[in-house]
This record gives C-alpha cells, structure tokens and sequence, in this order.
C-alpha cells in the first residue's frame, strides 16, 4: 500500500464509528425544515448533505479542509522553484485532512505518473468526433469511454465487501484523475493548435506536465496548479459536486459518476459561465475600439445585457454574499504578473460597476463576482484565446474535488440517494390553498 492509501485507510477506520453513531443514536435530530420556496427553488439551502472535505461560509468562502485559499497554498509543499503546491500534495491533504509531507508528496507524484498514460482507443473516440464538437463533450465522451477500465465494476462483480468498495474506488479515482491533464492538453492541441500534441514528460508533476503538453512556458505550469486547486472543490451542493455524487450513489463507478459532473459542468449556469465571461468581455472590448473602458460605458453594456433578460456571467451565486475569494486569488495573481493587461483593467473596471448595476436591477441576491468573472483573463494572457476550452479546465480541477468525496462516499457507506417529490396539489395543500 502506497502511503496514501494506508493513511486514508486510517482515517476512514477513525471516521466511520462517527457515522454510525450519529445514524444509529441521533438520527432523529432536526437539520432544519423545508419551505415551498426551497422545493420549487432548487432546493437553495437544505440541509441534507454531508462531506468533510470542503465548507462554504456564504461570507467567507471556501475552506477545503478546514484551511481557507492562502492557509492552503501556504502549508502545502510547493514545486521546487515554483509558487504554486503540487497538485498531488493538494489531493493528499483532502482525502486525508493531513498536510502531507515533501516525501508524501513526491510519493504520489510517482504514482500518479505510472497511472497517466490514456489509453490509445481514447484518442481514437476523440479523433473520430467532429472537430467542432464542444471541449466539454470530447472531454465527458473521453471520460465515459474509459469505463471499461473500472476496477470496481470487476471487483464488484466477483463479490466485493461493502466495507471494501471504497478501495477499488480510490484505484479507479487515482487511475482517472492520473489522465485528465493528457486527455484535457490532447483535445486542446488537436482542436486548436492544427492537431499537434505534445507527448508528456515523465519527470514533471501533474500541474507541470499539463503546461508542458499545452506548449505553454512558465510561469503557466503555476498557473496550471493555482487554477486546479481552486477550482478542485466547493463543498457538496453545487451541479458538478452533487451530480456526481449522486451518480456515483447508484455505485455507478467513478468513470460514469465523473462524465456525468462534468456535464453539469458544461452548463452557462455553471462552469461554463468563465468562457461566457470572456465572450461576453471580449465582444464589450470589440465595442469599445479601444478607448478607455469608462464608468458610463461599462454600465450601459451592463444594462444592455440585463434589459435583453440575460444574465451576466461570472456575478452573483446560489450559497456566497461577496467577492469569491477564488476570484481574489486570481486577482492577486493578476495584481502580480500582469497589472496593465487591458484584458484584467477592463474586468477589474467591470468589477467597479457590475454589484452597483446589480444591486439597483435588485434581483441577484449575490451581486458580486463568482470564480468564473476573473479566470478567462489569466488564460488569455497565456495564450489559451480559444475560451471555448475554459470549463474543460476547471473540469479537471473539479475532479480532485469530487473524486475524493467519492471515495469517502463509499468508505462511509452512503445510500443510493433519493429525495422525495410532492405534486403542486399537495403544496397548495400544505399552504392552506382552497
Ligand atoms: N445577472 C443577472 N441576473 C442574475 C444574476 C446575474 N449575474 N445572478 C442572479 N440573477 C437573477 C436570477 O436569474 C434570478 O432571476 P429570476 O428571479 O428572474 O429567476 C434572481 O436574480 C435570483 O437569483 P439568485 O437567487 O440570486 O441566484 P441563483 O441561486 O438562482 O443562481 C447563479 C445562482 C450563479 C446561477 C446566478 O447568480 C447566475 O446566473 N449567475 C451568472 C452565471 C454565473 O456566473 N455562473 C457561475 C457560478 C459559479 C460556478 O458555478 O461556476
């Protein structure tokens, strides 16, 4: 067992009693109660999901593991002469909860690489596809195909333990996670760059190697870990997160469980509002031929958009009411290495208006930027201009998140999910209506 392994093993035989007791002697206790607005409403703010890996505070933002974006990025072991931490250190701390160690690190950067080659019927499913499908659908169809290589549906059909499932589900995890910066750098250079893909080199890390077959120079292998990790998880209830989960609650294996997310993820509404952002930006800077974005301007566009029953990408949110600190952290970035790109003036000085503009439309209940309203320009910066491959990379970022809650999923033995519906009849009941 690799370290990892038997730490996490350690951990869920700890963890597992807690379960068990709060079922079995206080599984009567109230969490809250449910209103009509929430089960029409898309059940905004019911209580009924459980994951100890990430928490959001509607004022504080996430914390992945009790430790919020700087306490993250601070404790973990960064890359040799990079500011980032290794991607694989950061999927060791939310499995475990355990700041990992350099060697626990590099121990998991060693498995992963023997993990990471993608299948060659995988680049044949892409190559087939017509070069003007969607990122996110080769992206979800490469994902998909890979099914046959689940670990857990062999076990699970030689007749496995559920005490064990969580074990093949972590191999079949760290198998899929391995591939994604390949199968997401492949589908980018096929589409976008005449068909050139660029083979991985075995000694660099996940991050790393995602910006080495992108054919981007540094810092972008920076950029590469940075956006993962904070895009990686947002506790439970958000499309990608609860989509999966709830896929992977049929024990459906994590190749099923993790396309499903990811088309989640392709929704405007969702992971695909960081490319609506940039067309959105962009089309504005097209307008403006260049003249300085000015306040008036910005709010007219702004109003344009709102008047025509659109919403505008990258502001507001379902659980948060402020500024996403995943959006401060990239601003930072920006503030650092790129403080006069007119791309980052032009949304930072849509950052001025936009919450005013939404607070006096007087609909958004968050009028402030998402993650998705500042990452379009730090990838524009380094050359990736095809904004339609944006969400693929917060896909892959996204998968650290809900592969780990999988795991933990089948280590604390949670059921088949399955919410109860009512019919309108009956709310009209419950309401008193005649
Ligand atoms: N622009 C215009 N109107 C907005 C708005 C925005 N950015 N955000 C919310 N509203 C509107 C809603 O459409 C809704 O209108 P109706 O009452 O007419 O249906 C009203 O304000 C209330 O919505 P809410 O309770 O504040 O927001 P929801 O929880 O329903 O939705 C979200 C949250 C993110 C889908 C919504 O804010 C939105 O559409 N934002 C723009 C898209 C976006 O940036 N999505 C990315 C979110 C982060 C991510 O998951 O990647």
């Amino acid at each position: 067992m690799s370290t990892l392994k038997e730490t996490l093993y350690k951990k869920i035989q700890d963890h597992r009693p807690r379960t068990v007791r709060l079922l079995k002697e206080h599984g009567d206790t109230k969490l809250g109660d449910v209103t009509i607005t929430q089960a029409i409403g898309g059940a905004r703010g019911v209580k009924c999901l459980v994951t100890d890996i990430s928490y959001l505070d509607p004022f504080e933002g996430i914390r992945f593991r009790g430790k919020t974006i700087p306490e993250t990025f601070e404790a973990l072991p960064k890359v040799p002469g990079s500011e980032y931490p290794y991607v694989e250190g950061f999927w060791y701390f939310l499995l475990t909860g355990d700041v990992p160690t350099m060697e626990q690190t590099l121990a998991v950067v060693e498995d992963m690489k023997a993990r990471a080659t993608v299948p060659r019927y995988v680049i044949d499913i892409l190559r087939t596809m017509p070069r003007d499908s969607h990122p996110m659908t080769m992206f979800s169809t490469a994902i998909l195909a890979m099914q046959r290589e689940a670990i857990f549906v062999k076990q699970y059909n030689a007749g496995l333990s559920k005490f064990d499932y969580w074990d093949p589900t972590y191999e079949d995890a760290m198998n899929l996670l391995a591939k994604l910066p390949a199968i997401a750098a492949y589908i980018y250079r096929m589409k976008f760059k005449a068909d050139t893909p660029i083979h991985a080199k075995t000694e660099l890390d996940f991050g790393g190697n995602f910006a080495h077959m992108m054919g981007i120079p540094a810092p972008y292998d920076d950029v590469a870990r940075m956006y993962f990790i904070l895009h990686s998880d947002h506790e439970s209830g958000n499309v990608s997160a609860h989509t999966t989960h709830l896929v992977a609650s049929a024990l459906s294996d994590v190749y099923y469980s993790l396309s499903a997310g990811i088309n989640g993820l392709a929704g405007p509404l969702h992971g695909l509002a960081n490319q609506e952002v940039l067309s959105w930006t962009q089309a504005f800077m097209e307008q403006l031929k260049g003249a300085e974005p000015t306040k008036e301007v910005i709010e007219k566009a702004l109003w344009d958009t709102l008047n025509s029953g659109q919403v505008i990408p990258g502001y507001g949110h379902a659980v948060l009411r402020k500024t996403d600190p995943r959006y401060t952290s990239q601003r930072e970035f920006c503030l650092a290495n790129m403080p006069d790109y007119p791309l980052f003036k032009v949304v930072s000085a849509i950052y001025e208006v936009a919450p005013g503009v939404l607070q006096e439309h007087g609909k958004a209940k968050n009028p402030w930027p998402n993650v998705d309203a500042q990452s379009g320009v730090i990838q524009w910066y380094y050359g990736i201009t095809e904004y339609d491959f944006y969400t693929v990379l917060f896909g892959v970022g996204r998968a650290i998140g809900v592969l780990a809650n999988v795991i933990w999923d089948r280590a604390l033995g949670y059921p088949i999910e399955r919410p109860k519906s009512l019919t309108t009849k009956m709310l009209e009941d419950a309401a008193g209506i005649e």
